[in-house]
């Protein structure tokens, strides 16, 4: 199961809104074949393991194992289930059950069903952790958040008067856009925005960056930069040329940034700033989880403070310059 986790990790950021999923066959305790999820539309984990296997005569001596359940419907893919039953395997290793409601335990029923043998519950942190975007979208509708920012010593995000300052050092970068190439979609407050001119995308790793989105209810933006973006807004809906003007009209912005995003099969969004930004998803309880880097020298000694939350300390790393700590909401 760690393998099929491994493997499934190779999709990162080509699989939204699907979900990340490894497969590995072992025959005799030895591993014969693997495969993954490679991208949104394609063939799923098993299809791949199977086809990935020349003499799949075999097939009904070994076992499969899965990170999530095999499905059971027709989407842009034929059902999975009916794939491991055509061939036969002896047992079914499943990480975690499909919250989309198209399979939802039916897969792995139909399998019993058909006398498979299959055991589930399979490192199920582990599995829940990588696919914290697709159980978040499915179960309660709405993308999974991710706040991120770097912070001095003692707590401030910039100084005052506001202006473009960098405070962490080396390997946050990496981090940063190891987190942009992951989530679906990227937000930043229109104050940030005019400040920054953040290019907000993935430059370091290969793989997509995230959909550009600037939270800007009275139109202030400065927007003369010539790569696409989305402007939530109060004003208007418009279209000129990159810039994509979105009026949000329910009372509660956050909440119809919610519903667009999710609408548009969005299932992640990762917000970059700036404080007032980063704090409404706080106090709307919107955020799932927090990325910080928190200089260990760096003091800026008043100005903009950095958010304030609650949240469970999960992960501490000790950078050259900073400390980059991840926090989880209270579930
Ligand atoms: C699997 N193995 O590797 C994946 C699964 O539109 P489709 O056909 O690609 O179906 C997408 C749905 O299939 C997705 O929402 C999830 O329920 C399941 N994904 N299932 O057996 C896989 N990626
Ligand atoms: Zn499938």
């Amino acid at each position: 199961m760690s393998r099929c986790l491994e493997l499934a990790r190779r999709g990162l950021g080509y699989v939204n809104p699907n979900p990340l999923v490894g497969c590995v066959i072992v025959h005799n305790n030895e591993i014969i074949s693997e495969g993954w999820h490679v991208a949104i539309g394609q063939a799923h984990a098993e299809r791949m393991a199977i086809l990935a296997l020349k003499d799949r005569s075999i097939l009904s001596e070994c076992d499969l194992y899965l990170n999530l359940e095999p499905c059971s419907h027709f989407g842009k893919t034929p059902p999975c289930a009916d794939l491991i039953l055509e061939h036969q395997f002896k047992k079914v290793y499943v990480g975690l059950l499909d919250p989309n409601p198209l399979v939802a335990g039916s897969g792995i029923q139909k399998l019993q069903e058909h006398g498979i043998q299959v055991e589930t519950n399979i490192l199920a942190d582990e599995c829940l952790t990588l696919n914290r975007f697709f159980y978040k979208f499915h179960t309660e509708k709405r993308p999974f958040v991710t706040l991120k920012w770097a912070e001095s010593k003692d707590g401030f995000l910039a100084p005052l008067p506001i202006q473009r300052f960098q405070i962490s050092g080396v390997g946050t970068t990496e981090i940063t856009h190891a987190l942009r190439l992951e989530h679906a979609a990227i937000l930043v407050g229109v104050e940030t925005w005019n400040i920054d001119q953040p290019l907000l995308s993935n430059r370091l790793f290969e793989g997509p960056s995230p959909k550009k989105f600037v939270l800007d209810p009275n139109l202030r933006g400065n927007y003369t930069i010539d790569s696409e973006v989305v402007v939530f807004n109060r004003k208007k809906t418009e279209s000129n040329g990159l810039i994509q003007y979105v009026q949000i009209e329910e009372f509660d912005m956050l909440q119809g940034i919610m519903r667009f995003l999710c609408d548009h099969q969005l299932n992640s969004l990762m917000v970059e700033g700036g404080s007032k930004t980063l704090q409404s998803f706080i106090d709307a309880n919107l955020a799932d989880e927090i990325h910080t880097y928190k200089s260990k020298t760096g003091m800026i000694g008043g100005g903009i403070e950095a958010p304030k939350h609650q949240f469970d300390k999960i992960n501490e790393v000790d950078l050259p310059d900073d400390i980059h700590m991840k926090f989880n909401r209270i579930s």
